[in-house]
């Protein structure tokens, strides 16, 4: 039992076969070291590693840039290796688990030569917290090491845990050769294991993060009753001095990070961070959901993050504390050495390089950040972290909101009549693709929960265990829906959005505390245009039309959509599911 991880790693050494052995202790002073290993790597042209930035600007802060083929996460490339395709769904990409080690171990045969092999032991959620799980990473790439520092909770301590718990969620990871056409995430839910190779970018390679916090989280919560989510962790205190604690569950790049740390315009308001992508929600003994956040850190998009629109973020990347912050694919202004991105201001400051690294021409038209580029930044210098956040039995939730992308068809906000009706209406969610994955942007596709790249079983069970959970509960939280993205037909967007968005968060508050009572409307309860706070909007009679309108063909439209995507899970889709699309038809229909 002492030699559990000591055995693991010495078998895939004698696979990769690097030069030499790094086991990461996690201390400060080995974190600089290794930022000096990428220092000296960008020098001697090896790798675009880690170049300083101005201290001034943002203090202890590196630029990272990586190979113009590996910038988001790749779906398509992406497998979950459970002994049948309907064990995996339709939800995800299949392989038979013989096939998967058949496909990759030749790719990772001796993948290390040269290279420092880097042992990395940490938790996901803090190491008191019973719902925590330890882990361990090898990786050949010091980005991903010094990135997985700042996002998890890595060292010593953690084999210690591993050795009395006697098992730990292993990751294999190479960046091989940057290949893509060499490029697997391979998922073995059933091993608590992952092997990742071709990639040094994001979700693809910090695995504690998309492999392990959802896909392996995910099948394990399946199998013991609770929840592993794509979703935010915020309180929100109100003038009354109540926190209600609520988790927020939208596609990639589409809000979390902002909203998790949104500063509200309401006086006596103000909002909590505890998480701003991954939630493990647990029924607690008192009847009610309890949420903790896995990761420790925010792994976040940098376009559109500005002093204007998240200047809580703008202050965490600014906070000198002892951990690096790194930035990823932004741009440079080379005067002053400090990253740019799209939004960041208002003007293009000059001379500017673009995430490859070229001097960037005004007026080419060319983004000069990557549209995913994204900063690593750790939680604990968040000026809203919430003092509940290494809370080991998470917070008490009272509401879930459920967002995506759309130009038009969903409005503003809607709550679900219950929870087996919000169950439904997540599971039709649907939002416009961004490039926080390859392939193309803007196209609407169903993704429930958020959680269609993510889950790591068959999505008709998945659907089965959210209402079995729901049905367990004395104390469900409410469910809400929300849309920040509407369109009007100029392609602007309608509603004012960021910390605007805190208006939409008190109706919901209200709800959840019973100050307020809702409409009934076919698609769910929507609110009185008194009960929300609308001082400081100038908003035309149309626009709030707009916001708040259940048009009939949009909505035809979305439950054609829907049937099409129900099809697939065949008896696999629990029949209430069905039952409320049927109810929701003939609604529409009578409207
Ligand atoms: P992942 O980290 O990929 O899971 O994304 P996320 O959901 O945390 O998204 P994030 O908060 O980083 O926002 C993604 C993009 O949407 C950024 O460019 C934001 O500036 C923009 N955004 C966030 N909130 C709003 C909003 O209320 N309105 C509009 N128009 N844009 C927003
Ligand atoms: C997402 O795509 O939802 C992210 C970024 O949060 S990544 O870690 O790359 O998955
Ligand atoms: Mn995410």
């Amino acid at each position: 039992m002492a030699n559990l991880v000591e055995d693991w790693v010495a078998e895939q050494a004698r696979l990769t076969k690097p030069d030499r052995i790094h086991w990461v202790h996690g201390t400060e002073e080995e974190i600089r070291g290794l930022v000096d290993v990428g220092i000296r790597e960008e020098k001697i042209g090896i790798h675009h590693t880690f170049q300083p930035l101005n201290p001034a600007e943002f203090p202890n802060s590196y630029l990272h840039r990586s190979h113009p083929t590996d910038v988001a996460r790749t779906e398509h490339l992406t497998f979950v290796c459970l002994p049948t395709k309907a064990d995996a769904g339709p939800n995800n990409n299949w392989m038979d688990p013989g096939e998967a080690r058949k496909t990759v171990l030749p790719l990772f045969d001796g993948c290390m030569r040269g290279r420092t092999l880097y042992v990395i032991p940490y938790m996901m959620g803090h190491p008191d917290s019973p719902y925590a799980r330890p882990c361990v990473q090898i990786t050949d790439s010091v980005y991903v090491v010094v990135s997985m520092y700042i996002m998890t909770r890595v060292g010593n301590k953690v084999l210690d845990i591993i050795n009395s718990k006697g098992e730990f969620v292993k990751g294999l990871h190479s960046i091989g050769d940057l290949d893509p056409q060499k490029r697997f995430i391979m998922h073995f839910p059933q091993d608590d294991l992952v092997m990742s190779i071709g990639s040094g970018y994001g979700g693809n390679a910090l695995l504690g993060k998309k492999c392990i916090s959802l896909r392996i989280a995910s099948y394990l919560g399946y199998q013991q009753g609770w929840l592993a989510e794509h979703m935010i962790v915020m309180g929100v205190e109100d003038p009354d001095g109540d926190i209600t604690y609520i988790l927020g569950s939208f596609p990639s790049a589409c809000g979390k990070t902002n909203l998790a740390m949104l500063d509200p315009i309401m006086k006596g308001y103000k909002v909590w961070t505890l998480g701003d992508d991954i939630a493990w929600i647990n029924p607690g003994p008192d009847g009610r959901l309890y949420a903790i956040n896995p990761e420790a850190g925010f792994f976040g998009v940098a376009p559109g993050t500005s002093d204007k629109t998240n200047p809580n973020m703008m202050k965490t990347l600014r906070n000198n504390k002892s951990y690096p912050t790194l930035f990823t694919n932004t741009g440079l202004q080379t005067d002053s050495n400090s990253p740019w991105w799209e939004g960041l201001t208002e003007n293009i400051p000059a001379p500017m390089l673009d995430w490859q690294g070229r001097s960037y021409v005004n007026g080419s038209g060319e983004n000069v950040a990557h549209p995913n580029s994204r900063f690593t930044v750790s939680i604990y210098n968040c000026p809203t972290l919430s003092p509940e956040t290494d809370n080991p039995k998470g917070v008490p939730i009272s509401g879930i909101l459920f967002g995506g992308r759309r130009s038009d068809t969903i409005p503003l906000v809607c709550e679900s009549f219950d929870w087996e009706h919000g169950v439904f209406k997540a599971s039709a969610n649907g939002s416009e693709t961004t490039a926080a994955a390859t392939g193309k942007a803007g196209v609407v596709r169903r993704d429930p929960m958020a959680m269609l790249p993510f889950c790591g079983y068959h999505m008709g069970d998945y659907f089965a265990h959210w209402l079995r959970v729901g049905s367990q509960l004395s104390r469900p939280p409410k469910m809400f829906f929300v849309n920040w993205f509407q369109k009007n037909n100029e392609g602007t967007f309608i509603w004012p959005g960021f910390r605007d968005n805190s208006r939409v968060i008190k109706w919901m508050v209200d709800r959840i505390k019973g100050k307020v009572t809702a409409r009934e409307t076919a698609v769910g309860l929507m609110p009185y245009l008194n009960d929300l706070f609308m001082d400081g909007l100038s908003l035309s009679p149309e626009t709030i039309d707009r916001l708040f309108r259940i048009d009939k063909g949009e909505w035809q439209n979305e439950i054609a959509e829907t049937e099409l995507f129900y099809a697939q899970f065949g008896n696999r889709l629990p029949v209430s599911l069905q039952n409320r699309l049927t109810e929701l038809k003939e609604k529409i229909e009578k409207c």
